[in-house]
């Protein structure tokens, strides 16, 4: 009877299965493995596993797998399950309009929930200029079409990104984004009039993290002014916390320093919120702590809480420069993607995700804290609300310390809980944890964490 009950509940998923961990197989376990001999057989070698345990159920802050495993989630598959999976609210939504309809084009007729969907993007990103909204299918085409709007709207064509970006995988993002292996690695030429500048990474700012705010800007606008020339820049782009670069805080006050650089100069600048969008870090976006209003923000993974659905909002004097039929696509904006993200943006607002954001940093940071202190492994602790990281170096330095960073991530994973790492350098371990999860699973994910450092 109760064997049934499990498997019930665990073949349906969303919020109402189990809490708990369960490792009942090592991991991966056989129905895994047997699954991954089929996928090298017939999937890209070029597509990589965090942890190659195959999913059948997820919700509240577990994954279950193929062999009866429930894992404790600290990735949210990147960032992306903040309301969680299969939260009601989505699914409600997304079963309904995939019943009444699943695509008809929006520019070929439209459709309210688009409309809706861009609604809710004009309410909660900062700011309460007049706002527009373009919808698309993932975090790489958004920032795509940020470039093509800023450029179009500026009539200039250059671009500034920063060192440790990431923006994405197409040819003009893979250009933005900072690290060769293995994003960019044999797959140039890579588009042009894209310029790179220093990052404001307090860690390793040659100069201290004290002087990291002022002595960034002086580079950066420097560089600016000599290389590139203001009145050719079209935009600057910049993630509020850097994502994939290894979760870089730059320091206060730099953000609205180079915010205020663009606006001297008409420069567009575009807020990548792909990763620290929809509650993460505490506010329903990252530049609001900062109290930067950016001309341009890209948005997905929160947004729809994993359906394909991405975002550009920006000031409508310069999204509406560009010409009717500019801007487009067969699937942005999907009817069902929208509902979900109508689901996920509910589930925020009557669950104050964004404050549950702002619980999970204020219980991870002090336990980290004292690790590192306890560790002598851990360069930094860093992030805001439920987008933490811990950067792992040689002892008695800041040198990156990749192989440890690796053993411990594998280390987790063999014990049930799911971290993913990140950074330039390979050597940070990232916490995101969906944010509808439990305290209970919380503590215990971030116990396994510290064993796992102190088996090193
Ligand atoms: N901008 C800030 O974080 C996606 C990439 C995973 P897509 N980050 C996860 C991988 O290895 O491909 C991301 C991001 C920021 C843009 C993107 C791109 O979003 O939806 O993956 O295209």
């Amino acid at each position: 009877m109760n064997a049934s009950a499990t498997s019930t509940s665990a073949s349906v998923g969303g919020p109402g299965l189990p809490q708990e961990r369960r490792v009942v197989t090592e991991i991966p376990g056989p129905v895994s493995r047997e699954l991954l001999e089929r996928r090298q057989r017939t999937v890209a070698r070029g597509v990589s596993h965090v942890l190659p345990v195959f999913v059948t159920a997820a919700g509240g802050g577990v994954l279950v797998d193929a062999d009866g495993n429930s894992l404790i989630d600290f990735g949210s598959g990147i960032a992306v399950v903040s309301a969680g999976n299969a939260a009601p609210r989505v699914v409600e939504r997304v079963s309904a309009q995939a019943a009444q309809f699943t695509h008809t084009c929006f520019m070929v007729t439209p459709y309210e929930e688009y409309v809706t969907v861009c609604e809710e993007l004009a309410r909660r990103t900062p700011g309460d200029h007049e706002k527009r909204s373009v919808l698309l299918n993932s975090g790489a085409e958004a920032v795509e079409n940020a470039i093509k709007i800023a450029r179009h709207a500026t009539g200039r064509q250059a671009v500034v990104a920063f060192d440790h970006a990431y923006h994405g995988r197409t040819n003009l993002t893979m250009a933005l984004t900072a690290k060769n292996m293995p994003y960019k690695q044999g797959f140039g030429p890579f588009a042009g009039e894209i310029y790179r500048a220093p990052m404001a990474y307090p860690l390793r700012w040659p100069g201290g993290p004290q002087a990291c705010r002022e002595q960034a800007l002086d580079v950066i606008t420097g560089l600016i002014h000599t290389q590139v020339g203001e009145e050719n820049v079209a935009a600057v782009i910049i993630e509020p916390i850097q994502g994939e670069g290894g979760f870089i805080v730059p320091p206060p006050g730099f953000l609205a320093g180079l915010a205020e650089f663009c606006r001297s100069y008409g420069i567009v600048l575009i807020a990548d919120e792909i990763q620290t969008g929809f509650c993460r870090t505490g506010d329903w976006f990252a530049c609001e702590h900062e109290g930067v209003v950016p001309d341009l923000i890209t948005t997905a993974k929160g947004i729809a809480d994993g359906l394909p659905l991405a975002g550009v909002t920006g000031r409508a004097e310069l999204m509406d420069a560009v010409h009717v039929g500019g801007l487009g696509g067969t699937y942005g904006g999907n009817p069902v993607a929208c509902a979900a993200a109508l689901g996920a943006i509910e589930t925020m607002e009557a669950e104050d995700l964004a404050g549950r954001a702002r619980h999970i940093g204020d219980v991870m940071l002090p336990r980290l804290t004292k690790l590192a202190e306890a560790s002598g492994r851990i360069g930094e602790v860093r992030g805001r609300g439920a987008m933490i990281a811990i950067e792992i170096v040689e002892p008695g330095g800041i040198t990156p310390d990749p192989a440890t960073a690796g053993k411990v991530a594998k280390a987790c994973h063999q014990a049930g809980l799911v971290v993913l790492t990140c950074g330039t350098f390979g050597n940070v371990l990232r916490l995101l944890p969906p944010l509808v999860i439990g305290d209970a699973l919380l503590e215990e994910g971030l116990s396994i964490l510290e064993d796992a450092f102190t088996a090193l």
